[in-house]
């Protein structure tokens, strides 16, 4: 795929491909460019059938530690209402393929907010998660509010938001911000094996599935269960669905097409 400054991109190897963020020397924080080129990779990708799923990560020793500071400092507040980055995150929050997201270090402001739109998150037991944008006397500006409070409940969004304290791997686990805590080494290859085998599924479904599942964020429960309801009857109509029963009564291993 493309050369970029900020970010590297693999190419797509059993349906997935892996961006890294890369800034290391500033602990690959979230300037412009680099949120562009995720959007762009990411949008890039959406219609490229090599592609079923995408990794993120930051390597071994950081994620990401959130907006460019320095960048940020140079906006007044017309400059702050006439980002562009707000509109980068959408594409981000859109993505309709599975994010995986392999997280050691430092996941903090911005960069826990990517984590966020990450679908599942493995995570390293060196990793720390925090929103310390209250010590800088701002907020949390991508979503941060909003998805930390819908995962971990109040008690802990506020006290991360207000108080600008790290939590663990661990205890970001225990809180449904990661699925699993594994060594800082194993993060990203457990990340991609889960990435290769969410790829083997049935595209159409697992698409539905995704958007299905971040629909209970935002709506009630009546009108999630008939999205999801709409969803399942769609699925009725696809070859994927019927390969799938076949495949199961026949005793064989499905081939999905993604029809
Ligand atoms: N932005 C810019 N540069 C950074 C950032 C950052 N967020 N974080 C680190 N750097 C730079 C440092 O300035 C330093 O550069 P230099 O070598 O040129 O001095 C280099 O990275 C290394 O940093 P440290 O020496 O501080 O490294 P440590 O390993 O000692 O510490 C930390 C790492 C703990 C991550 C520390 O750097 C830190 O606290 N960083 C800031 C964390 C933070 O406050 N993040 C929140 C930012 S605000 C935000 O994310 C709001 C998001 C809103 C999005 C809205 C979209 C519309």
């Amino acid at each position: 795929m493309s050369d970029y400054q900020d970010i590297l991109v693999s190419e797509p190897e059993s349906g997935v491909i892996t961006i890294t963020l890369n800034r290391p020397a500033a602990r690959n924080a979230l300037c412009n460019n680099l949120l562009k080129e995720l959007a762009e990779t990411l949008d890039a990708s959406i219609s490229d059938e090599r592609i079923k799923a995408v990794v993120i990560t930051g390597g071994e020793k950081v994620f990401a530690a959130g907006a460019d500071i320095k960048e940020m400092a140079e906006l007044d507040t017309v400059g702050v209402m006439n980002d562009i980055r707000p509109s980068y995150w959408r594409r981000i929050a859109q993505y309709p393929k599975p994010i995986i997201g392999a997280v050691n270090g430092f996941a903090l402001g911005g960069g826990c907010e990517l984590m966020m739109h990450c679908d599942i998150v493995i995570a390293g037991d060196n990793a720390l998660f925090g929103q310390p944008e209250i010590n800088l006397g701002i907020i949390p500006g991508a979503g941060g509010t909003q998805r930390l409070l819908r995962t971990v409940g109040k008690s802990m969004a506020m006290q991360l938001v207000l108080s600008g304290e790290f939590i663990t791997a661990e205890q970001a686990r225990d809180f449904g911000l990661v699925s699993e805590v594994t060594i800082p080494e194993m993060s990203y290859k457990r990340a991609l094996k889960l990435a290769k085998t969410i790829a083997k599924k049935p595209p159409i479904a697992v698409r539905l599935a995704k958007e299905s599942l971040l629909k209970a964020y935002e709506t009630t429960l009546e009108t999630g269960l008939n999205l999801e309801r709409k969803a399942f009857t769609l699925l009725a109509a696809t070859d994927d669905r019927r390969e799938g029963i076949a495949a199961f009564m026949e005793k064989r291993r499905p081939e999905f097409k993604g029809k």
